[in-house]
C-alpha cells in the first residue's frame, strides 16, 4: 500500500510503498477513503513536542474508511463497517482516569499517527473498542475533520463552561477554529473570533461569528472584544499556533471567565498573576475528547449542524499541504483522498 512516511524530523515526508499491516487481537484493518490533515500532524512530522514519535511513522488521525478484516476476538466491528481512527487511539481501560470518565488522561494511551501508524496511507489499523463508528448516510470526506478538529473543539467548548446566550472567544480560525465557531453556535453561544488574516475573518463570519478581529491590524484586540461584549467573553478556546494569542485571549476574558487551551505551539506564555487572581480566572488545558465526546460530536455533524469548509487533495500533495499550513494559507481543512494517490 502507499503511505506518507516521516523518516526524519527535518525532511519532507516520503510517499512510498509500505507493508500492509495485519490486525492483531482486538484490532481491525481499515481501507482508508479520506483523511483530514491536522496541524498536530505537522507538529508530529517536525518533532515539535517534548515526547517525540519514533521514526519512521505514518501520521494522520482523521481517517475514515471501511473495515476489510478483523483480528481475533473482535465483536464490535464487522467487515463493511465505516469507522475512523482518532488521536485517542486506545487506552488501558483500567487506570484511575479510564475508570472515572477521564480516559483521555490515561498514561498508557496510544495515539493515532503518533505512537501507532495513522491514516496517511491506503490502509490503517484501529482498536475495535476505541474506533469511532460513522453512521450510515454520512459523507466520509466531510466527517473526517470531525474526528479530531470536531471532537476537540466540542470538548473544549464544554470545558470553557460558557452557557447558551453567553459570549465565547474562538482564537485561531483554522481547521479547529472554524469548526469551533459552528459547534459554539449549535450549543447556543455567541461567538467572537480572532485570527491574523482578513480571509480568516471572512471564514469566521461565514460560520456565524458576530465579531471577527484581525490581531495584526487591530491595535488592541482584547480591548475591542471587551467593548463589543460589554466586559469580555465568558469563556474562550485558543486554537492558534502562536504563544502571543494565548496572552491576548486571557486579556479578553470577562471577570470569572474560563479559557480552554487547545492549540499546541511549542512555546510558553506569560500569565499575569494579579489579574488571574483578582478576576477569578480559570485557565485549563483540554485534550481531544473521550469516546462519548466523539460520538456526540459526530451526532451533531450527522444531524446537519456542522459543515466543515474543506478542500479534497491527493496524498501525494502532503508536503505542499504542510507548507501551506505553515504559511496559514489553508481555508478550513484539507482532506486527502486516498484513492486518488
Ligand atoms: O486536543 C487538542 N488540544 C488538540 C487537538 C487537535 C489539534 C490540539 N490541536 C492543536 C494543533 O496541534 C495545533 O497546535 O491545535 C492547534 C491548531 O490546529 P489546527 O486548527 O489544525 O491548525 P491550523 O488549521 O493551522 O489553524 C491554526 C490557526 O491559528 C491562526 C492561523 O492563522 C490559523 O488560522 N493563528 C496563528 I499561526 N497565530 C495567531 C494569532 N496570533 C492565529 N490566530 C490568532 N492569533
Ligand atoms: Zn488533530
Amino acid at each position: 500500500m502507499k503511505a506518507a512516511v516521516v523518516k526524519d524530523f527535518t525532511a519532507p515526508l516520503v510517499v512510498e510503498d509500505v507493508e500492509l499491516p495485519e490486525p492483531g487481537p482486538g484490532q481491525a484493518l481499515v481501507k482508508v477513503l479520506y483523511s483530514g490533515v491536522c496541524h498536530t500532524d505537522l507538529h508530529a512530522a517536525h518533532g515539535d513536542w517534548p515526547v517525540k514519535p519514533t521514526v519512521p511513522f505514518v501520521p494522520g488521525h482523521e481517517g475514515v474508511g471501511e473495515v476489510v478484516a478483523v483480528g481475533d476476538g473482535v465483536t464490535r466491528l464487522t467487515i463493511g463497517d465505516m469507522v475512523g481512527n482518532a488521536w485517542f487511539w486506545s487506552a488501558c481501560g483500567a487506570c484511575e482516569f479510564c475508570e472515572t470518565g477521564r480516559e483521555t488522561l490515561c498514561p498508557e494511551q496510544r495515539n493515532g499517527g503518533y505512537s501507532v501508524d495513522g491514516s496517511f496511507g491506503q490502509y490503517m489499523l484501529v482498536d475495535a473498542a476505541y474506533a469511532p463508528v460513522i453512521p450510515p448516510g454520512v459523507e466520509p470526506s466531510a466527517v473526517a475533520p470531525i474526528l479530531c478538529a470536531g471532537v476537540t473543539v466540542y470538548k473544549g467548548l464544554k470545558e470553557s463552561e460558557v452557557r447558551p446566550g453567553q459570549w465565547v472567544l474562538i482564537s485561531g480560525v483554522g481547521g479547529l477554529g472554524h469548526i469551533a465557531i459552528q459547534y459554539a453556535r449549535a450549543m447556543g453561544m455567541r461567538v467572537v473570533a480572532v485570527d491574523v488574516a482578513d480571509d480568516k475573518s471572512a471564514l469566521a463570519r461565514r460560520h456565524g461569528a458576530e465579531l471577527a478581529v484581525n490581531a495584526l491590524t487591530d491595535p488592541d484586540p482584547a480591548a475591542t472584544i471587551k467593548e463589543f461584549t460589554g466586559g469580555g467573553v465568558h469563556g474562550g478556546l485558543v486554537t492558534a499556533v502562536n504563544g502571543a494569542a494565548f496572552s491576548q485571549a486571557v486579556g479578553a476574558l470577562r471577570r470569572g471567565g474560563t479559557l480552554a487551551l487547545v492549540g499546541l505551539p511549542p512555546e510558553q506564555f506569560p500569565l499575569d498573576i494579579f489579574s488571574t487572581v483578582l478576576f477569578g480566572l480559570t485557565i485549563r488545558g483540554s485534550i481531544v475528547g473521550t469516546r462519548a465526546d466523539l460520538a456526540e460530536a459526530i451526532d451533531f455533524f450527522a444531524r446537519g449542524l456542522i459543515s466543515p469548509t474543506y478542500t479534497v487533495r491527493p496524498l501525494t500533495d502532503i508536503n505542499a499541504i504542510f507548507d501551506e499550513m505553515t504559511a496559514g494559507r489553508i481555508d478550513g481543512r484539507v482532506v486527502m483522498d486516498m484513492s486518488a494517490s
